[in-house]
């Protein structure tokens, strides 16, 4: 440990200088007759520009022993006044209830103001719901970042740049040096962009573990769309992603059957499977589910992982065979609770929120 004269001296006056304001501020705080006095000497001390924060912020340039050392002394002083400043509030709000009793002004037979207790929004239900589901199925969760690079994004998933399918996914791009990713990361994964589908995250399971792999992946994915009742540029799918031997899509057609029949807690669920095309499955096809008004809305893109995606998260495609859907929660959501635009869910209006 090494202390400098200088630090030592600027931190003994320093240390003096917080005795004094606490000095001062417990005098204040004694003083205090009432709420509005106390709640005025709390700002002058203890608040955001308080003098404590003031005093705070001017060591700034002292040795970094001396910090330390000033600091817990800090804390320890704010702790003590807080919690006195904190007694006197409750002994100034007693005297006020007894007053007000005494001169009638209370009915203290009137109800009580009932807190607002908050609740979670609808998307994260279903989320949680979702994922216990899959869970009770044997399914891990698995997570990847929402800043992506091209490389997990598209190409390992078998859409090079050249690909159109790419324009499938209408992309943010990222500026890069605003990011100052190495070059040599740019070299090999690509520029960074937010994520439009979960289905990265399939990569960056793969790379690290060797199946049998039973995963989902929810999360939050971005698209440059225009938006209208069923589209949002921001939204929320879960990637689900089986590989082992000998799994076929009678496989994946039992477990997604078995997971909207709990979901929607109906075991006559009408789905249907139409034929698709994504770069990164073969077979690929759409899985609608029908609206309680006969309609179908479509809710997932699935199919059997291509063998070069297989590659690309280093399985053995020989070996190997599996499924993988990516289900859009929002969609879910607007089934479960019959809600016809999507755009309620990111309003923020209590009125809508508050019916769940
Ligand atoms: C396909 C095959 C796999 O092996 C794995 C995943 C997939 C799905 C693929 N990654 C994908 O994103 N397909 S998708 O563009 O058709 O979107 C999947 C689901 O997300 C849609 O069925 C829909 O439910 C939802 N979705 C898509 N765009 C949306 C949206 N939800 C809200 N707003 C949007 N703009």
């Amino acid at each position: 440990m090494s202390h400098n004269l200088r630090d030592v001296k600027i931190y003994f006056f320093m240390a003096l200088d917080f005795e004094i304001i606490k000095k001062e501020a417990l005098e204040a705080i004694e003083k205090a007759g009432d709420l509005a006095y106390l709640e005025e000497t709390f700002k002058k001390y203890l608040g955001k520009k308080g003098k404590i924060a003031e005093a705070f912020e001017s060591f700034g340039d002292l040795a970094l022993e001396e910090k330390k050392e000033l600091g817990i002394k800090i804390n320890q002083i704010k702790k003590e006044l807080e919690n006195i400043y904190f007694q006197k509030e409750r002994e100034l709000k007693d005297i006020l209830i007894k007053q007000k009793v005494g001169q009638g002004s209370a009915d203290i037979l009137l109800p009580g103001i009932k807190p607002e207790i908050g609740h979670l929004h609808p998307i994260t239900k279903v989320k949680r719901e979702a994922e216990e589901i899959f869970k009770s199925m044997g399914f891990e969760i698995a997570q990847g970042p929402e800043v992506e690079t091209e490389w997990y994004n598209f190409d390992a998933l078998n859409i090079p740049d050249w690909h159109p399918a790419r324009d499938m996914w209408d992309t943010f791009w990222l500026r890069q040096s605003e990011l100052k990713m190495k070059n040599e990361k740019i070299k090999t994964e690509g520029k960074l962009l937010l994520r439009t589908h979960t289905s990265p995250v399939q990569i960056r399971y793969m790379e690290k573990h060797q199946p049998p792999i039973k995963i989902i992946a929810p999360g939050r994915v971005f698209r440059y769309e225009a938006t209208d009742a069923s589209h949002e540029m921001q939204f929320y799918q879960i990637e689900g992603l089986m590989v082992a031997e000998n799994i076929s899509v009678a496989n994946f057609k039992a477990i997604i059957q078995a997971f909207f029949q709990k979901f929607f807690d109906d075991k006559n669920i009408k789905i249907r499977l139409r034929p698709s095309y994504f770069p990164f499955t073969e077979p690929s096809f759409e899985i609608d589910v029908s609206k309680p008004d006969g309609t179908w809305m479509e809710l997932a893109g699935a199919g059997m992982v291509h063998p070069s995606v297989l590659k690309a998260g280093k399985i053995d495609a020989n070996k190997y065979t599996g499924f993988a859907f990516g289900m859009g929660l929002d969609r879910l959501a607007m089934i479960k609770y019959k809600i016809n635009d999507i755009r309620l869910f990111y309003q923020n209006d209590l009125r809508f929120l508050n019916q769940f």
